[in-house]
């Protein structure tokens, strides 16, 4: 039996629900409420200690970091391979996966925290919060949130993650002019690990992010199109998920739209 623990918003989480589903694999679903940082408690803390999701539990063995159980589950289930087949390729579509963990991901976290996850921890008391932020294993995370927290989008994170995402939707255009998904004309890991932080643009309405980028674009439109992305993504954004969503993205969207302008300008 395959469990995972999850949560609908977290990227991390919707890559390996995608190869889930790509591989028709059964699996039941554990929700962490992330809100309510369910991930820092012990018991949680046990089983993943860096107290993040998503956590893999297969054969009561669990497996950590989003890209890793990935992997995993295309070694565990070959059927319908996810892997690049050259060793070029998959030098490319590791660096890509790499590229989305050490640098999408904080940048996502980056836009995404001060509108979910920061007014949440608001209506606690200051007290309680710091003891909850005080709880994050790794100190770069934890001095990160406790920033986005005091600051919120006017945190220096928030610049910082739009050139990231801007320089990552340059660099996929370019991948993507010479072929029809990113690594080659086969849809791979690195497409799902991806697709996610396409999502959160999708999601809070800020496509104007790729709107020059006629490449990215189409291939979003092709991840969205495909079942497992519909089945581990987005039936999870109905439409008044989806509604209160771009509302809540749209007083970002001109913080964002200022930095992109003034990126564009230098
Ligand atoms: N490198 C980890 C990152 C996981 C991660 O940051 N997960 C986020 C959700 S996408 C999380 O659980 N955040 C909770 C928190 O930071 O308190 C992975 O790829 O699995």
């Amino acid at each position: 039996m395959i469990e995972l623990y999850t949560h609908p918003m977290s990227p991390c989480a919707q890559k390996v629900r995608i190869v889930l589903s790509e591989k028709q694999l059964d699996w039941s679903a554990i929700y962490v409420d992330l809100a309510k940082k369910e991930n820092l408690t012990a018991q949680y803390l046990q089983l993943n200690p860096l107290g993040v999701v998503p956590t893999l539990v297969y054969n009561d063995k669990p497996i950590i970091e989003s890209s890793i159980i990935c992997e995993y589950l295309d070694d565990a289930f070959p059927e319908k391979p996810l892997t690049a087949t050259t060793p070029y390729e998959r030098a490319q579509m590791r660096f890509w996966m790499k590229h989305v963990d050490t640098k999408l991901h904080p940048s996502c976290g980056a836009l995404q925290w001060p509108i979910i996850m920061r007014p949440e921890l608001m209506k606690k008391s200051e007290e309680e919060r710091n003891q909850l932020l005080e709880k994050i294993p790794e100190k770069p995370r934890r001095e990160r949130q406790k920033r986005l927290v005091k600051m919120g989008l006017e945190a220096p994170d928030v610049i910082d993650s739009i050139k990231t995402y801007r320089s990552t939707i340059l660099k996929m255009e370019q991948a993507l002019s010479q072929q029809e998904w990113i690594v080659s004309n086969d849809f791979t890991l690195a497409d799902i690990c991806l697709a996610p932080y396409f999502q959160t643009i999708y999601q809070f309405g800020w496509q104007e992010l790729f709107f020059d980028c006629p490449n990215v674009a189409r291939w979003f439109n092709k991840c969205m199109e495909r079942p497992s992305y519909q089945e581990a993504v987005l039936c999870d954004f109905d439409g008044d998920v989806l509604k209160n969503l771009r509302e809540k993205g749209l007083p970002a969207w001109q913080i964002i739209k200022q930095h992109l302008a003034d990126l564009r300008n230098k």
